[in-house]
């Protein structure tokens, strides 16, 4: 049958967003031709969004990288695999023999999160590359909800998610799941989850300083200042003890603090915030008893309560709103995965609890966090002389240049560096800098598995994704990559790739099994005869699942789960709804949920300075004087950050890049929709079309992140014919969210000029 033309399906996961959707990619002669989605997938349902589509276009994108690529005077020019490898050493290797290991940074963008073989190799180089400048996208992301999360809870990834299925009431602070499809909180079909709710008689409430797609699908939505959500929380518990509707349930037996939140509040009444947060004071007591009464709600934040100027108080004060009405840890209110693969012992930093700030920054004294420092110090590092001055970069899946605030001071400072090697597969706004640049495959070319996102799934689910293509001739998998810079890094060049595989395998073998209830039962020498002998990610998620809560823990658990039964269930497991969890998944230090982590509570002079200062300005500052405007950002559905712009099918439609702003703020500038204006912020200005919006609060506009693919050099030919602008041009690299050292990337003061040509 050799000449049979092949055709068949793969079912494996999209891997653009958190949403994880079951999708079926159709194989026709070695070529993916369609995708659809999966109506098998337990978790999913059938759902997918316009970007799943995507996935086609990047598969054949021409602008793609297929094969490492060295910048030369002449241009960049196809290098060989080995040359590659030993090229990113010996520049690493380099600059560490000169200057320390520090003088090397790490970078980690996002993508990496959905590629289970990049984030759990990454760790491998983190040990040969142990360097104290190590950065990722978290700090302009979810570092706030990070910090909150271990300061109350013990572990950076023991976030509870809203019981979606389940919830009677759902409140939800910046964020629009109907276009992000979620995060921090895995959830397909997010749109019609939503619809559920009210279906079944709950309710929905949206607080945003945009009337948002998903204020679309709710029953109420308020617009709120930029930045004031803990405020607005604060006052909902303040009125909560004022009128004695405080019961943290069964999680009452385990908390530290409680006795100190009604002297934490009491400057937060409805009247004390009105002016700060914009929603009337009666507004806020209302949906405060609402939420309370509700038989079971959950409160939910995202982006705009994690990169603003307020971001961990924001997280902190929405927690405990769920925690004193009795909500976390019970089915409708907001509960604690329990996923297949639990990476908590891979993150877990020390014996019961977590610290910050075990070492500062250098150049401009950033604490760590979880091992990193904040994003705004890597340019800092560069640019500042002396004793570990970062003169080297490798980064992986990011694209810094774009997504940091001030991205041009990046810019500069990455042209200075003695050495950088990027690990992507596209030539865009950073890795043009790079002296080489070194391809991972296509995510149709490998298998993966959700080793992070099922921590923030809505339901217990595990599934495996299977290649959906051989992977073209001549590439070579991200693992292998990792593994031949770690080894060369460590002076090992000449250990065979699979032997180092075998030792990172050993060693997470000997944790995994230490951290699980197999301690003592099942040998890590066993554990490594059953895994076999097959290189690569495949044993480690074995191992992972084996170890895991729902695992066969070798043999120990009768039908529990291994990396061959996942493979039998193509379309992903449901294993359940979301069980209470505490206090046993709680791991602080006392064993209990910390109520007023002392780092978190030490911030709120300054939100106490803020509301001040807002309420002495009148008129409200809602209502933007002359031109000076509040700047948050905006998603879409056809875009993921930096980098699907160059992709046919998402690029079409009318263009996104714009600057939203309210009917009554453009009417006083005198602009019409398209006019262009220029906007200014601390560190720079750019010029853009605006779009007339009734969704935006007035005073607020809205630009989305991302764009701006105009710069020379790069290798992005679709992307580059409608660029768009880039608004990490004007966000402010000087503005942190104090506890977590985030990005403020929403609530930008900003200036806005019309008509900047005429
Ligand atoms: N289509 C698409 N999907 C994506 C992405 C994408 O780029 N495109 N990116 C993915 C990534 S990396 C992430 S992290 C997630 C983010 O997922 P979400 O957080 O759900 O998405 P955002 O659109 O950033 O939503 C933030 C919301 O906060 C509002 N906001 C801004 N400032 C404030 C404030 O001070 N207070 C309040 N209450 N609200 C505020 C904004 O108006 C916006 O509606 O989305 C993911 N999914
Ligand atoms: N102003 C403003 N700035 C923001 C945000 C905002 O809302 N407003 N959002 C922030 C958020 S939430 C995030 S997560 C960050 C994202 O910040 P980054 O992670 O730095 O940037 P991305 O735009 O996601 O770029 C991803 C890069 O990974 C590459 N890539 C894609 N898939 C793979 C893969 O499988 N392997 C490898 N090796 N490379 C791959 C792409 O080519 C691209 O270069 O941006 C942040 N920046
Ligand atoms: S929502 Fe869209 S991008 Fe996200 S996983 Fe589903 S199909 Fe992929
Ligand atoms: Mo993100």
């Amino acid at each position: 049958m050799a000449n049979q033309p092949e055709s068949r399906s793969v079912f494996r996961t999209c891997t653009l967003c958190e949403a994880t959707c079951g999708i079926e990619v159709r194989v026709e002669n070695g070529l993916a031709t369609r995708v659809t989605g999966d109506r098998r997938d337990p978790f999913s349902r059938g759902h997918i969004c316009p970007k799943a589509h995507g996935l086609l276009d990047l598969q054949r994108d021409p602008d793609r990288l297929r094969q490492p690529v060295r910048r030369t005077p002449g241009g960049w020019v196809q290098i060989g695999w080995d040359e590659a490898y030993d090229l990113a050493a010996d520049g690493l290797a380099r600059v560490r023999d000169a200057g320390g290991v520090d003088a090397i940074g790490l970078y980690r963008g996002n993508p990496t999160v959905h590629d289970m073989a990049s984030l759990l190799y990454w760790n491998v180089v983190t040990q040969a590359i142990p360097t104290h400048n190590r950065f990722s996208a978290g700090s302009v992301d979810t570092w706030p909800r990070y910090v909150q999360a271990g300061s109350m809870f013990g572990g950076m990834l023991h976030i509870p998610v809203p019981d979606i299925e389940r919830t009677d009431h759902l409140l939800i602070f910046g964020a629009n799941p109907v276009v992000s499809n979620g995060s921090l909180m895995t959830a397909p079909d997010i749109k019609k989850r939503l619809a559920e709710i009210r279906s079944r008689g709950g309710k929905i409430v949206v607080i945003d300083p945009r009337r948002t797609e998903t204020a679309d699908v709710a029953d109420e939505h308020h617009f709120i200042a930029p930045g004031a959500d803990a405020a607005f929380v604060l006052a909902m518990i303040h009125t909560l003890f004022a009128e004695n509707r405080v019961n943290p349930g069964r999680c009452a037996d385990f908390v530290r603090g409680f006795d100190e939140l009604p002297e934490l509040v009491r400057p937060y009444s409805p009247e004390a915030v009105e002016h700060a947060c914009g929603i009337a004071a009666d507004t806020t007591r209302r949906l405060a008893r609402e939420f309370a009464s509700a038989p079971t709600a959950a409160a939910y934040g995202r982006m705009g309560t994690c990169v603003q100027e307020f971001g961990t108080l924001a997280c902190w004060a929405i927690e405990l709103l769920n925690i004193v009405t009795g909500n976390l840890d019970r089915p409708g209110g907001a509960m604690f995965s329990r996923p297949a693969v639990a990476l908590d012992f891979a993150v877990s930093l020390g014996e019961g609890g977590v610290e910050f700030g075990r070492h500062t920054s250098r150049a401009g004294g950033h604490d760590e966090i979880f091992g990193e420092y904040p994003v705004v110090a890597l340019a800092e590092e560069i640019e500042t002389p002396g004793d570990g001055q970062i003169r080297a970069l490798m980064t992986i899946a990011g694209n810094p240049v774009r997504s940091f605030p001030n991205s041009a001071r990046l810019s500069r400072a990455l042209e200075t560096l003695e050495f950088m090697v990027a690990l992507d597969f596209y030539i865009n706004e950073t890795t043009r800098h790079a002296d080489l640049i070194i391809p991972p495959t296509s995510p149709f070319e490998h298998a993966t598995y959700d080793v992070a996102l099922n921590h923030f799934a809505i339901r217990n689910v595990a599934k495996l994704s299977p290649p959906a293509l051989e992977p073209e001739p001549g590439t070579r998998p991200i693992w292998r990559t990792l593994l031949e810079i770690s080894k060369r890094m460590m002076g090992l060049r000449e250990l065979p790739v699979e032997q180092v595989d075998s030792i990172v395998l050993s060693r997470f073998a000997a944790q995994a099994i230490a951290a699980s209830d197999l301690a003592g039962i099942v040998g890590p020498e066993d554990a490594l005869v059953q895994l076999g002998d097959d290189p690569g990610p495949m044993r480690l998620l074995d191992l992972l699942l084996r170890t895991g809560p729902h695992g066969d823990g070798f043999g120990q658990r009768e039908g529990g789960l291994t990396l061959d039964a996942l493979k039998q269930s193509t379309h992903g497991l449901d294993l359940g709804a979301l069980e209470p969890a505490l206090p046993e998944k709680l791991a602080t230090h006392s064993g209990a949920i910390e109520l007023a982590p002392a780092r978190i509570t030490s911030d709120l002079p300054r939100l106490a300075d803020w509301i001040s200062q807002r309420s002495s300005e009148r008129p409200a500052p809602s209502a933007a004087a002359g031109g000076h405007f509040t700047l948050i950002g905006r998603r879409d559905i056809r875009s993921m950050n930096s980098w699907l712009h160059n992709l046919p099918s998402l690029a079409k439609g009318k263009s996104r890049c714009t600057l939203a702003l309210h009917p009554r703020d453009a009417e006083r500038l005198g602009l019409a929709d398209g006019d262009r204006v220029r906007v200014t912020g601390r560190v720079g200005q750019l010029e853009v079309p605006v779009e007339i919006s009734e969704r935006l609060m007035p005073g607020v506009v809205s630009l989305p992140h991302g764009w701006g693919h105009d710069l020379p050099g790069t290798g992005l030919s679709t992307a580059s014919k409608r660029p768009g602008v880039n608004s990490n041009e004007i966000t402010d690299d000087s503005a942190l969210d104090v506890p977590s050292g985030a990005s403020v990337l929403n609530g930008i003061p900003v200036q806005i000029a019309a008509h900047p040509g005429a």
